[in-house]
């Protein structure tokens, strides 16, 4: 899969290309993140890619030409590569649609900074608009980080471990506890069953817990 990101911040995507799972599918060439700086696009000497707002009030907009002309290069090398932009107002990123975003062979992700992009690119360029949560981050370069990361996941191998894709959420439930050694700590006990060796009784054990643990910390998911 091949991720394009359209940035005024091109190093804070170092994080994601150096460290962890998405680092490593990149080695492994499984995965691909092409980063572009949109002040390369700018049309004047100053790199400028922003204006005032037309109607005033605080803030700056994303023009239109250098993202319009970012995203025409991009496609050069990646015509069908699905356009989304990252903001409060687009459709919530929950688990059902990053296995369908996983599904595409290409995603360009434009990061917004300032007051947000110019309308009309949302109404002309832009094929998917996705919010990673109800509150304002400074950019929307965590977004895309984010996006890319829980998308990955969902490529089957990028994951060494393909359990962690049994993780919580595949079943609209929160995980099971887990514990590790020592048996006893300050007097806290490993629940029984998870020494008893009965992998029948294990696995409901841990539907049951992952119910109970739903039911008192996240009673909405368990509408879907
Ligand atoms: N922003 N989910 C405003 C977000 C955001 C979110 C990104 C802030 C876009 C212009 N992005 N900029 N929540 O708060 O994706």
């Amino acid at each position: 899969m091949r991720f394009d990101v359209i940035t005024l911040f091109p190093n804070m995507f170092n994080i994601i290309k150096n460290e962890g799972v998405i680092a490593r599918a990149i080695k492994k060439s499984q995965l691909s993140v092409h980063i572009w700086q949109l002040r390369d696009f700018s049309n004047n000497k100053y790199k400028n890619i922003d204006d005032k707002p037309y109607g005033g009030g605080g803030g700056m907009v994303m023009k239109v030409k250098p993202i319009r002309d970012c995203i025409h290069k991009i496609k050069q090398s990646s015509p069908k590569t699905k356009i989304i932009y990252l903001s409060p107002q687009g459709q919530p990123l929950k688990h059902k649609l990053t296995k369908e975003l996983s599904m595409f062979d290409a995603i360009t992700l434009l990061c917004g900074r300032y007051e947000g992009v110019d309308e009309r690119i949302i109404n002309h360029d832009i094929d998917m608009e996705i919010s990673i949560g109800d509150y304002i981050i400074s950019g929307g370069e965590l977004a895309a980080m984010v996006l890319i990361d829980t998308v990955s996941r969902q490529i089957p191998n990028v994951l060494g471990n393909i359990d962690s894709l049994n993780d919580s959420f595949t079943n609209n439930l929160l995980d099971y506890p887990n514990y590790t050694r020592p048996k006893i700590i300050d007097n806290q006990k490993v629940p029984e069953v998870l020494l008893s060796g009965h992998q029948a009784n294990i696995n409901t054990w841990r539907i049951e817990q992952s119910i109970k643990t739903t039911k008192r910390k996240r009673k909405d998911l368990l509408k879907n």
